[in-house]
């Protein structure tokens, strides 16, 4: 497998640039969860090598109504680069896109470079701020449908990301309503704490994974927590609305 890394990566970053599919991974050759964040590594890196800067990670499957919806029952996580950031209240061009779907989620910022092992006291000296956001993933694989190495390697499904205004590190993020509405109907609608029971268990999640994976969490950067609804099928024209109590709306258009 080891000599195949390469190879894989190139066509997964491939099939991600030119917005085309291919077919899935797992059906051809048994691929392990290692090989499939050495391939998510080795894609990411060809991205980087164009200039792509990373931005943070996110945090895949930490719901249960992701799992159900997607038939994959571990957390997985992935990277994000500044080329994904979508403006809060901007445009998708829905031409760098396969098949892509919405999912409600929250995201912290980085206050300091995490150099140690983070817990429930400790976490918030290393958050700056929290927002809603809405992930825009994007599957390379054909209809959608995948293995857990699969979407591993696929750096799970990521693509893009819209971030809402950022709050205090002191607003309680742990139990918020929220709704997702597309076009001013109302598609889904949930609460953060199906996020692993409390968001900040992604951000302390994603703190231990980095260290396990030797990424440094830096200043600066954010942590995707996970969607707490299934997500949702968007098409040219739609105008996406996230809402979340107190920390308000994130929109952005499909063209
Ligand atoms: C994988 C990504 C899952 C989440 O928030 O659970 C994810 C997928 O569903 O394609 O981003
Ligand atoms: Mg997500």
């Amino acid at each position: 497998m080891k000599h195949k890394i390469k190879e894989l990566a190139k066509k997964l970053d491939i099939a991600a640039k030119d917005a085309k599919v291919v077919e899935q991974l797992s059906t051809k050759q048994e691929i392990s969860l290692s090989d499939a964040y050495d391939i998510q590594k080795e894609s990411i890196d060809r991205r980087y090598a164009r200039g792509e800067k990373l931005t943070g990670i996110k945090l895949g499957f930490t719901s249960k109504a992701k799992m159900k919806q997607m038939g994959v029952h571990d957390l997985i996580w992935g990277r994000l680069t500044d080329t994904m950031e979508i403006e809060n209240g901007g445009q998708m061009d829905l031409n760098n896109f396969i098949h892509p779907r919405v999912e409600p989620e929250i995201v912290f910022l980085v206050k300091e470079d995490v150099k140690e092992d983070i817990n429930r006291e400790n976490a918030f000296e290393y958050i700056e701020s929290v927002a809603a956001a809405i992930e825009v993933i994007d599957s390379r694989y054909k209809n959608f449908k995948f293995s857990l190495e699969d979407v591993i390697a696929d750096n799970c499904s990521s693509s893009g990301y819209v971030i809402g205004n950022w709050h205090s590190v002191n607003t309680d993020v742990s139990s918020l309503a929220l709704a997702l509405s597309i076009n001013d109907e109302e598609i889904e609608s949930g609460n953060t704490s199906a996020i692993l029971g409390d968001p900040l268990e992604s951000f302390i999640e994603a703190c231990r994974i980095a260290k396990q994976y030797d990424l440094q969490l830096k200043k600066g950067m954010i942590i995707l927590a996970g969607a707490a609804t299934p997500a949702a099928f968007v098409k040219s024209g739609d105008a996406i609305v996230a809402n979340f109590e107190v920390l308000g709306k994130v929109t952005f258009k499909v063209q």
